[in-house]
């Protein structure tokens, strides 16, 4: 049976703090969920189909069962798309084998920016891929970061970057614009394979993932992993503004600016009064005056 146009239901998985995680770093890893005698039938048929779309996996149960609608990599796309996700209907295979230098940074085409979250790009490793096989190199936070490719083709090193070395079976979602790169390869010989794959949103975006009772959206922690590449405090700001999308709360996102909440100033975090004076009162379910609330850290030091 075509999986074209098929759309998948199951229980998200991801709490309100995985949300924020995968909007201020703009990717989500799932290290080893694909069974391993999924990953080497996987590797057979693409030994069988050695070609850059083999679409046709899309075709076989046992691929779709245990890898595209794999229960933690669906819960996640389903925490992320809502229900009723459209999947894959094209697949690619960046394979590869033999020492080679680091593509050129880039982002996939068809990428459109702001905080919305219609489509992910997901990757899959039917095999083991550490640092020498060169594995998948991305930008946490570039998912905000407007760059055009022909510039971002001219950087090398970015300092912050992550390699996706990963055991076999491991799959990992990307917001679809972010920067990324096949990593410099090492090893000699061993041909790898990393397929590559989009999810669609049918559903309107609602806070319908798994809900953290004590979870506190003015104590939340926007502050990108890694390096910062952005404007100060612009990555806060982004990532916010991603999660009240994906809550559907859009019109009730309102950055005043400055050094107001959703920033990252380290006295604003450092004083109680400075954080109740510049918290900015977004009418997210905590009405009334911030000065009357105390101080809690929020999962940094400074
Ligand atoms: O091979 C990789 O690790 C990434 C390849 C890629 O991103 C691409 O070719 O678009
Ligand atoms: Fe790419």
């Amino acid at each position: 049976m075509s999986i074209a146009k098929r759309t998948h239901s199951c229980a998200p998985t991801m709490t309100d703090d995985d949300v924020i995680w995968f909007c201020r770093n703009g990717y989500w890893i799932l290290e080893g969920v694909v069974p391993d005698e999924i990953n080497r039938r996987a590797m057979d048929f693409l030994d069988e189909h050695p070609i850059s779309e083999p679409s046709e996996i899309l075709e076989e149960d046992w691929f779709v069962e245990n890898v595209i609608v794999n229960p933690a990599a669906a819960g996640a796309v389903r925490s992320l798309l809502g229900d009723n996700f459209t999947l894959p209907v094209l697949m690619s295979n960046h394979r590869g084998t033999g020492p080679r230098h680091p593509q050129d940074w880039h982002r996939d085409g068809g990428s459109r920016y702001g905080p919305e979250v219609n489509y992910l790009q997901v990757f899959y490793y039917p095999q083991d891929v550490p640092p020498e096989m060169g594995p998948t190199e991305l930008l946490p936070g570039s998912h905000f970061l407007y760059q055009r490719e022909k510039h971002m083709a001219h950087y090398d090193a970015i300092k912050g970057s992550v390699l996706t070395a990963a055991p076999a079976g491991s799959i990992f979602l990307t917001s679809y614009n972010i920067w990324h790169r096949r990593g410099a390869r090492t090893a000699p010989t061993g041909i790898r394979n990393l397929l590559k794959y989009n999810y669609w949103r049918t559903e309107d975006p609602r806070r319908d993932w798994i809900q953290e009772p004590d979870f506190d959206i003015e104590f939340a922690d926007f502050v990108v992993d890694s390096q910062r590449h952005s404007e100060l405090m612009r990555d806060c700001v982004d990532a916010a503004e991603m999660y009240f999308w994906l809550c559907g709360k859009s019109d009730e996102f309102h950055y005043l600016g400055g050094q107001g909440w959703p920033g990252d100033i380290p006295e604003n975090k450092a004083t109680p009064e400075a954080i109740a004076r510049t918290r900015y009162r977004h009418r997210y379910g905590v009405p009334g005056d911030m000065t009357d609330r105390g101080y809690r850290p929020v999962g940094r030091t400074w």
